[in-house]
Order: structure tokens, then sequence, then C-alpha cells
């Protein structure tokens, strides 16, 4: 059975929408990443030599990057998501990439500011320039939505949930959807997919 390491919490959240987009069993291991720090023990460096979660096992097979992970789940379980031609794929990984290097740092840094660094310590230039960053870049991804149900084609691909991951962190940032018409009624659409639901829960 796959087996997923990291709390769905965490990025490895994603690597959970996606197994259950794709309907596998898997086994979940949530490591104690705050006081044992086992994402940092011996045992599983040798699985992510990062020590990062997430990490996913099938078999012998050990794949970390949640982007990797969840390419990695739509080809082996549920090619269609990865687009239908050439130019689908492209723009699968466009869009998937976009959201994970572009989308999600600034979301991080107001995270790691608000939620992680002491008060006494925060730096409010970082949440400002967060803050200055995010409504641009959900800009882009409206005016992209213009007009369409999914972001590359007519039905849902692996771009779409990689892309709702991220977006799923403005409410945690407190960054409103409401100015965004075409992405607030995409992201609706995504919400209502029983994978995403789950992921929801899971998350809570
Ligand atoms: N690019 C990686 C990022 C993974 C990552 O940063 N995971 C965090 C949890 S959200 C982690 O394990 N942090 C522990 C650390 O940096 O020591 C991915 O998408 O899989």
């Amino acid at each position: 059975m796959l087996k997923i390491y990291g709390s769905p919490r965490t990025s490895a959240g994603r690597c959970y929408l996606m197994l259950e987009e794709v309907g596998v069993p898997y086994e979940t291991v949530a490591l104690d990443m705050m006081e044992k720090r086992e994402h940092k023990s011996p045992e599983f460096l040798k699985l992510n030599p990062n020590g990062k979660v997430p990490c996913l096992i099938d078999g012998d097979f050990v794949l970390w990057e949640s982007l990797a992970i969840n390419y990695y789940l739509a080809e082996k379980f549920k090619p269609e998501l990865l687009g239908a031609e050439v130019k689908e794929r492209a723009l699968v990984q466009q869009w998937s990439t976009w959201a994970l290097v572009e989308l999600q740092p600034p979301m991080v840094d107001i995270i790691i500011q608000t939620m992680f660094v002491p008060a006494d310590k925060r730096d409010p230039a970082i949440i400002a320039k967060a803050n200055e960053k995010i409504p641009h870049l959900l800009a882009i991804l409206d005016k992209s939505l213009s007009g369409k149900t999914y972001l590359v084609a007519e039905k849902v691909t692996l771009a779409d949930l990689n892309a709702a991951s991220v977006v799923n962190i403005a409410n945690t940032v407190k960054i409103p959807l409401d100015g965004y018409a075409n992405l607030a009624g995409w992201f609706q659409r995504i919400k209502e997919r029983p994978s995403f639901k789950k992921f929801v829960d899971l998350r809570k």
C-alpha cells in the first residue's frame, strides 16, 4: 500500500488531496515535527535527505517534493488529469509550477511571520511585501479563468488541484477572494469535489 509521510496540514496536504482524487488506499505517517523533530531523524533522512515532508513510499520506490508526488500519482492512477495532449500537459505543468513557485511563497511568508516568528521578532516589511504581491498574483489567476470552467481544459486537471491547494491558504492568511469573481467561482467548483472536501476535513 502507498504510504505518505507528513500531516495534511503541511505541504503534504496537496498529496492527500491527490490521493483522495485518484481514490487509492494509503497509509499515513504523521511525524512529530515540533518536539521530537522526527523529520530530522536518521531514519527519515534516509528517505528524504532534505528532512522535509511530504515523502511518498510506493513499495521500494521513494519520492519527495509534493509536486513530483502529485505528478506520479496522476501518471500512475489517473493520467487524464495530466491533460489530453502536449500543449495541455505543458499548461498543466505551467500552472502547477506557478502555484508553488510564485503564489505559495508570499503566502508562506505571512504564515511564518504571523504564526511561527515570535511577535517581537516579526519583520513587518516581509508581511507588507507579501500582502502587496498576493493580490497581483490572484488577479493573474482570476483573469486567466475568465470565461473558463477550469484552468487548462474543459474538465479538471492536476493544474486545478495543485493551484487550489495553494489558493486554499488564502483563507489562513486572511486574503479575501471576493474581488476575484472568476477565481472565486472556480475555487468553489474545486471545493465541491469529494476529494477537496476530504482534504479540508483532514486538515481540521
Ligand atoms: N518544496 C517542498 C517543500 C516541503 C516543505 O517545506 N515541507 C515543510 C512542511 S510544510 C517541512 O517539512 N519543513 C521542515 C523543515 O524545513 O525543516 C514540497 O513541496 O514538497
